[in-house]
């Protein structure tokens, strides 16, 4: 399961049997715009990484930030927290929502209430509920992903997998559907399809380990987040195989290992300091009644060992805790 959250930076205290975690930035005087981020899934350091972004936004505007996340990357727990804040009352909400369908109707409860609300990183099938979206480009990050297995594969012939997370999650659905179309331009790769590793690295390892088992040509993976990466390339370290090529999503302090001892050969970071920030800077706009960007696309980094100490990519490496 997911590490335990340990204290995070700027004021944070526990709260709520573990399963919160609260910080607040910025501040100023008894006017100051009061701002809560819902994450995903809580001690994923992509979210730590938006945090820290985001309170730097709200530390430079003068807002107050609240930080809470589930436990577990599941709509009935983020819900449980939605209601909880929309009881405090905040000016707006930044959320990355767990599922595309699910959490529409508390969503649109928190709008209603008048709540200015801001996506960060997932959407909902409900594409005009936000003032403003702010996500990296998921199909064509996806597509990106084929195209640097292929150039890792170098022509070499075999069967491919995906290890995706859990179905109804709009970003990393959307990684796997861009792969696939990248993937089916080379006729030499077998397409497996794509197994949900639920978030948990330990499924993850054993989708990879039994697959590598099953199929003797493996030659590639694509791991659509953060926790299917860092489980595949255990899965592929405990069964031993050294030739399958492994392309993993985000860039946690786990993944950058896992490429510095060539169990995985390419990362793909995304920019969560800079989502969390334009969600910040967007939220801040409507509460002011200001004109909104309905989306914003933010960028990508492909890191490998070659490339690695390049400042690109170390900019684009995840954070544990903020201000580090
Ligand atoms: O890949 C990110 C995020 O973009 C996705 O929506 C869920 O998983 C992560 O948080 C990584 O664990």
């Amino acid at each position: 399961m997911l590490p335990a959250i340990a204290a995070l930076a700027l004021g944070v205290a526990a709260c709520g049997g573990g399963e919160e975690k609260k910080g607040s930035a910025g501040g100023g005087g008894g006017e100051s715009k009061k701002i809560t981020l819902i994450q995903g899934v809580a001690g994923d350091e992509f979210y730590i990484s938006m945090q820290c972004g985001a309170e730097e936004a709200a530390k430079k505007a003068g807002a107050e930030l609240n930080v809470q996340g589930p436990k577990e990357f599941d709509p009935a727990q983020q819900t449980e927290i939605l209601n909880g804040v929309l009881a405090e009352k905040p000016d707006a909400i930044l959320i990355a929502p767990t599922d595309v369908k699910a959490m529409v109707a508390p969503m649109l409860q928190a709008k209603e209430a008048g709540i200015k609300i801001v996506t960060v990183d997932t959407v909902t099938e409900q594409e005009d509920l936000p003032e403003s979206a702010i996500a990296t480009d998921n199909t064509e990050a996806g597509g990106v992903a084929a195209k640097t297995l292929q150039g890792l594969l170098e022509g070499k012939q075999g069967s491919v997998l995906v290890v995706n997370v859990k179905p109804g999650i709009s970003t990393t659905d959307e990684r796997q559907k861009g792969f696939e179309e990248g993937i089916k331009a080379s006729p030499g790769l077998r397409y497996l399809g794509g197994e949900y590793s639920n978030n948990e690295p330990a499924k993850a390892a054993s989708i990879v380990t039994s697959t590598a088992s099953a199929e003797d040509d493996l030659v590639g993976i694509f791991a659509t987040n953060l926790f299917a990466a860092e489980g595949a390339g255990t899965g592929l370290r405990e069964s031993g195989e050294k030739d399958v090529r492994v392309v993993g999503f985000d860039a946690g302090p786990a993944q950058v290992k896992q490429l510095e001892e060539g169990i995985v050969q390419a990362l793909i970071a995304q920019k969560p300091a800079d989502i969390g920030r334009q969600g910040v800077e967007q939220a801040i706009k409507a509460i002011n009644g200001e004109e909104t960007e309905k989306k914003i696309v933010t960028g990508t980094e492909v890191i490998t060992k070659d490339n690695l100490d390049a400042p690109a990519s170390q900019d684009a490496l995840y954070k544990e805790k903020c201000g580090a």
